[in-house]
């Protein structure tokens, strides 16, 4: 039986505490995580806060830079090992996390060691009141120990895209992964040891949120600032936890996204770009489109192609020859996802296609699958239209004009993400000046260009990360006035 150790000051440690891990494939027990308790979160601060005294907080930045690339390096050299360790934990397909999940574990690394490389400060001269000259510059520092919490949709992704950029900027880290998805953080940690990364500088801790590692890592005072990636609601304890000290927080909540089409869009194109954002990782994407409006025009041939498509879908195991959609990733939230759909009857949708459970093989009976499902019919008050369910649905709805379907999307309280549909110019840039959303995606879903910013209006988020943007929260900028 695997075991998953916590990760502190360069050592894998076991704990008195295990809980089970079990695969959403089959939901057999897969692995033992060790739960952290307070000793061992201290114990990974005070092995952050050492290191950042240490070699690594002496460190040149050109050092630095070498040690991440070849954390992506070796990263990419155990590719099989990251890709068996995401698909065991999550089930997802194989093309999709060898596609998108581990190339972005290493790319994480290296974009935001080009980044500290390359990204300049400020500096400005001046004239003084008794006409000399005096010059100003900035100097960025780390801003210390970064407690790292993360969800369980693309564990390693989601994971390096806070590591990545807080490494580069010269602090120390301590993840701790979803209580669902302990494999590839863990992983990590042989990389670390592995490519000379000094020891404290990376750190995991195992548990769950209130009253486990989650809850003792963002109360601890020997943490500096806050990263976190999940719910919305997790997200209002987490700020309660980081306003004792005053301590900085960097938020990535949920969504609830509109994906709208207008009738000039390349049909297919459109189609084939609303099947990704309502269905891709089992529709288990903060950025996916859970609504989609449809104007009047296509609606009917754009409802009909969409759910030919996903009535097709294959449902399995990672490497099932053609699988389209995985499990769910949990019991429980099958049992959310479900009760969604039956809410969504109990409304009065119609359900297009899916709607409740695939019939599956003997052996893969006890895993978390769902099927595709699409509804149309209900009214915006509908709780599958206004609720982020996070499973492989939408609701589709029609409108006509550019100004209505302005308003349905941002009849919400989120704001994270939209992708819309169209090949009018001046439609497209109205859309992306008037939809209140961080991202904005137009004949395009999930392009990610890794330089640009990235993060959520409204309640899906707090600050923006991404490119030189992670630099603000990452760093404090110290300005330092000369007088010459
Ligand atoms: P979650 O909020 O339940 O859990 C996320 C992490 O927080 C886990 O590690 C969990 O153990 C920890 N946690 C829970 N309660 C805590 C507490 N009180 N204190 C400290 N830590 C706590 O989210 P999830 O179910 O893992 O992920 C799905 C959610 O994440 C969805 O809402 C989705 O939209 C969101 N998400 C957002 C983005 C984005 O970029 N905006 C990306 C991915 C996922
Ligand atoms: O691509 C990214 O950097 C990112 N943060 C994606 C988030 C996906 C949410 O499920």
């Amino acid at each position: 039986m695997k075991q998953f150790h916590n990760f502190i000051d360069g050592e894998f440690a076991a704990t008195g505490n295990t809980f089970d891990k079990r695969t959403p494939i089959t939901n057999a027990v897969i692995g033992q995580v060790h739960e952290a308790g307070q000793a061992e979160v201290d114990a990974a601060v005070a092995a952050a806060r050492a290191a950042l005294k240490g070699e690594w907080g002496r460190m040149p930045v050109t050092r630095r830079v070498e040690l991440l690339y070849a954390v992506a390096d070796e990263i990419n050299r155990r590719f099989d090992d990251f890709l068996a360790a995401e698909l065991a934990d999550t089930g997802k397909p194989h093309s999709l996390a060898s596609h998108i999940d581990i190339p972005r574990g290493a790319a994480n690394f290296k974009v935001f060691a080009d980044i500290i490389k390359n990204v300049p400060t400020e500096s400005f001269e001046m004239t003084t009141p008794d006409g000399g000259t005096a010059i100003s510059y900035a100097l960025r520092s780390p801003v210390g120990v970064v407690g790292v919490v993360c969800p369980w949709n693309l564990p390693l992704l989601l994971m390096t895209w806070k590591v990545g950029p807080a490494l580069a900027c010269g602090n120390t880290v301590i993840v701790k992964p979803s209580e669902e998805t302990p494999a590839t953080a863990t992983l990590l940690g042989e990389v670390m040891n592995a490519v000379g990364i000094p020891k404290g500088v990376y750190n995991v801790v195992h548990g769950f949120g209130p009253g486990s590692a989650g809850e003792y890592l963002t109360r601890h005072p020997g943490v500096n600032a806050i990263t976190f990636t999940g719910e919305t609601r997790t997200g209002e304890a987490i700020m309660a936890a980081a306003a004792k000290g005053v301590r900085p927080v960097s938020f990535e909540l949920g969504g609830k996204n509109a994906g709208v089409v207008f009738a000039d869009a390349d049909f297919d194109k459109a189609v084939a770009g609303i099947m990704r954002s309502a269905f891709e990782n089992c529709g288990q994407v903060c950025l996916g489109t859970e609504r989609v409006y449809v104007q009047r025009p296509i609606f009917d041939k754009f409802v009909a192609a969409l759910a030919a498509k996903a009535a097709a879908l294959k449902i399995g195991p990672p490497d099932m020859p053609g699988v389209g959609l995985g499990p769910l990733i949990s019991a429980e939230h099958k049992a959310k996802v479900l009760s969604y759909y039956a809410k969504a009857k109990a409304e009065g949708a119609t359900v297009v296609t899916g709607g409740g459970e695939p019939d599956m093989p003997a052996e893969l009976k006890d895993g978390h699958w769902v099927q595709p499902t699409i509804w149309t019919g209900l009214p915006e008050s509908a709780a599958v239209i206004r609720e982020e369910i996070f499973g492989p649905c939408c609701h589709i709805a029609p409108f006509d004009t550019v100004d209505e379907a302005i308003a349905l999307a941002n009849a919400t309280d989120y704001g994270l993400a939209t992708t819309v549909w169209t090949q009018n110019l001046s439609t497209a840039h109205r859309m992306a000046r008037e939809i209140e959303v961080g991202l904005c995606w137009i004949n395009s879903w999930f392009l990610r260009d890794l330089r640009t910013a990235f993060g959520g209006s409204k309640a899906s988020g707090i600050g923006r990360e991404g490119g030189v943007h992670s630099l603000e929260f990452y760093t404090e900028l110290r300005n330092v006035m000369v007088k010459l």
